[in-house]
């Protein structure tokens, strides 16, 4: 079976039932001011509009060439945005807008040492650095068009400036979240096949200066040993001159930026004119298999789409000051904070550290500093300061007229304290629904134009066209579960998997596609992998994943991937990852192991769980219990039945279990696992229905 078939949604039947939220409109003032304030923008977007619609999205770009087709089908599901076109990223995010707007700050990066100034980046200087490291790309690194790099950087204005020195050259970038293990960025790098890693020696975070080279070391050593050599790692210094790490450079093949590039001062890189259809970026995500999907992103497309999406969704003008508080090194700091931001010539703020750091006020007294007047974070990191500081944000002078909500479900109660207490009542929110294979937006209110309604991600954003299907591919009735699927193609869907185009179609559109020779794109849906409920007033609720991937703090992780990283423990034996309903995180990862006879059971043994976790995946994966268990419950046919100890570990009930090859190990499973938590105190609260049935049917087969 493939991975698409074998995802399924809970029971895609029933009704899902939860408390209809009122409306809440939009300010007088927000819609005064909007970029999207003319319902006319509806019908510029209708169905039958489609795909010409979107050339209002590519008009914000500046092109070498137009394209001459709109929308190219003929390779089904490939589909060819603005074929025929050429430009380049760099140009359009950077030059562009140097000649009127020099001066104004393109970047301001906020230190995470709160007795460090702010570094304003204006779009001159932006320009200097980008052309420079291009040069040292291109003649020190001998790195062209269509070649892969590999960054593994963290959050400093370092990042924006090779990712967009990539895109003048037409290299496509491939940048690993900063927090992910060396041994993930050198997966990462042999599936990319890369042979440049650009890194950073050390960052600050949570009031530390981390060892980040070190990870370098770690990820040549694994690229290594999947078959991929890379031969140069250019690092950056966090203080230019002064090395923060422990490891030694290697000869040869380390070399610090701030040495090389003062043989490229001054020197313009002309951008290279590329096809719209040339990639741009690879984004690692999980999915059901171990192997990550490198989902890659086109120019011409996906930049319009960003671009539109930001300034119709962002409610971006060039005069704002924009902070999005996520890490470049996911698919929303991508599009929107440096891509989507950047081409319309705003000033978008990037943080460095932790939001609590050094206390729960931080992001407000940044906020109140700069003048940031659009904030756009997570769920887990409103519930955080909620939950830490609730009171803070009131004790700060600053004003957002519109604040954004990604990556997981936001409760109601968390999304009221958001808008009242975050956004003092006199800020939009939108709750942007999608995915890192999207690109950008497919669900979330227009802001000024649809009222919001707290825990609906909102309708569909203008062009995108969903549809929830049921098993079968029937259209389910408003109020009903199903999978949400978007029948159209748009301009910032991913190309393929890099590397796996067989994966590309089996994920996202052999489940529902009836005909595999159709040219016509009708017949290709593309399989979200999400649930999802409508509304009759057309408003969606995402219902979280249908698949075997937990989502922590909006970050997928593959059970797969967490259950290999276990065994590469010698002792284990067998090994299943589960979600646990955790109040901040949305998910947590429970880790279940068994061991090879011969050994017990200790303390010990679970920590080697996590440590193998944290090596292979990084800190974000680490399992707040690890449970040794004599067993697993398994089918007749061997498979963990994944679902039993979800529910043993969320205290929900476990159904029917007669059919396991041996039921008796779960009542053994459950009284330990339960008391454990009993004892901690660490009893979960009741579920509600989504997430009750989000685990009775986890991994279910
Ligand atoms: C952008 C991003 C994608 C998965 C997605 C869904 C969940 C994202 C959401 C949301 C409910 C929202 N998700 N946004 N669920 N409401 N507003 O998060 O990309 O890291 O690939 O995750 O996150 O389950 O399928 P990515």
């Amino acid at each position: 079976m493939t991975e698409g078939q074998e995802a399924q949604v809970s029971e895609a039947q029933i009704a899902v039932h939860w408390r209809e939220e009122k409306y809440i409109y939009p300010p007088e003032s927000f819609i005064a001011q909007a970029n999207a304030a003319d319902p006319a923008i509806f019908d510029r977007f209708a169905e039958d509009r489609f795909p010409e619609c979107f050339t209002e999205y590519a008009d914000l770009l500046s092109w070498d060439k137009k394209w001459d087709t709109v929308l190219d089908t003929s390779n089904p599901p490939y589909w060819k945005w603005f074929a025929g076109g050429r430009l380049n990223a760099s140009y359009n995010c950077v030059d562009r807008h140097v000649a009127a707007h020099g001066n104004k700050a393109a970047l301001i990066w906020v230190p995470e040492p709160e007795s460090a100034e702010p570094v304003a980046v204006t779009y001159r200087d932006l320009y200097r650095r980008v052309n420079e490291f291009a040069a040292l790309l291109r003649d020190f690194a001998g790195l062209k068009a269509g070649d892969r790099v590999t960054l593994h950087m963290p959050m400093v204005p370092e990042l924006p400036v090779t990712m967009l020195a990539c895109a003048r050259l037409g290299v496509i970038h491939s940048q690993v979240f900063g927090g992910f293990s060396g041994n993930a960025c050198g997966t990462r790098i042999a599936d990319s096949g890369s042979r440049v890693l650009i890194t950073m020696d050390s960052y600050y975070r949570s009031g530390e200066l981390v060892d980040h080279k070190v990870k370098a070391d770690e990820a040549l050593a694994e690229a290594h040993k999947q078959g991929q050599e890379a031969d140069k790692v250019l690092v950056w210094r966090r203080h230019p001159g002064e090395y923060g790490s422990q490891t030694p450079m290697a000869e040869g093949r380390d070399f610090f930026v701030d040495e090389v590039i003062g043989s490229y001062r001054g020197q313009l890189v002309e951008p290279v004119s590329l096809p719209a259809e040339a990639p741009l970026f690879l984004m690692y995500t999980s999915g059901t298999t171990g192997r990550p999907k490198g989902a890659q992103h086109s120019i011409g497309g996906y930049l319009a789409y960003v671009t539109g999406t930001s300034k119709y969704y962002q409610d971006i003008h060039p005069d704002d000051t924009y902070w999005c508080m996520a890490d470049i090194g996911w698919i929303t700091g991508h599009s929107y904070i440096v891509y989507g931001p950047l081409s319309l010539g705003t000033t978008s703020v990037i943080y460095e550290g932790t939001p609590n750091y050094p206390d729960a006020g931080r992001p407000w007294r940044i906020a109140e500093r700069l003048g940031v007047n659009i904030f756009h974070t997570s769920p887990t990191a409103i519930r955080m300061l909620r939950k830490v500081g609730p009171d803070e944000p009131a004790k700060y002078n600053y004003h957002f007229k519109h604040m954004t909500t990604v990556g997981e479900p936001i409760e109601p109660e968390v999304w009221r304290w958001y808008h009242k207490a975050v956004g003092k009542g006199e800020a939009v929110i939108v709750d942007t629904w999608w995915q890192t294979e999207t690109g950008g937006f497919l669900g979330s209110s227009l802001p000024a134009l649809n009222p919001m309604k707290p825990g609906s991600c909102g309708p569909a954003v203008i062009g995108i066209y969903p549809a929830i299907y049921d098993e079968d591919g029937n259209e389910v009735p408003d109020g009903r579960a199903g999978n949400i699927c978007i029948r159209n193609p748009w301009p910032g869907i991913m190309q393929t998997i890099w590397g796996q185009p067989e994966r590309f179609v089996d994920v996202y559109y052999a489940k529902y596609n009836k005909n595999p020779d159709s040219k016509d794109w009708h017949d290709w849906p593309y399989f979200a992998g999400d649930g999802a409920v409508r509304a009759p007033d057309g408003y969606y609720r995402i219902l979280g994943r249908v698949d075997d991937v937990i989502n922590v703090a909006g970050h997928r992780l593959g059970t797969k991937e967490l259950e290999s990283a276990a065994l590469t423990v010698p002792e284990i034996a067998e090994a299943a990852a589960v979600p646990v309903v955790d109040d901040i995180r949305g998910r947590a990862v429970e880790m279940y192991v068994s061991l090879k006879p011969g050994f017990a059971a200790s303390d010990e043994m679970a920590g080697k769980v996590t440590q193998a976790i944290e090596v292979e995946i990084g800190k974000i994966a680490r399992p707040k219990h690890v449970w040794v268990v004599p067993d697993m419950p398994k089918t007749r046919s061997g498979k963990i039945m994944r679902r039993v100890i979800a529910s043993v570990s969320n205290f929900a009930d476990i159904g029917d279990v007669t059919t396991l090859a041996n039921p008796e190990v779960v009542e053994g499973i459950r009284h330990h696992v339960q008391s454990e938590k009993v004892s901690k105190n660490e009893v979960p609260r009741e579920l509600t229905e989504a997430e009750y049935e989000e685990i009775k049917s986890f991994g279910a087969e």
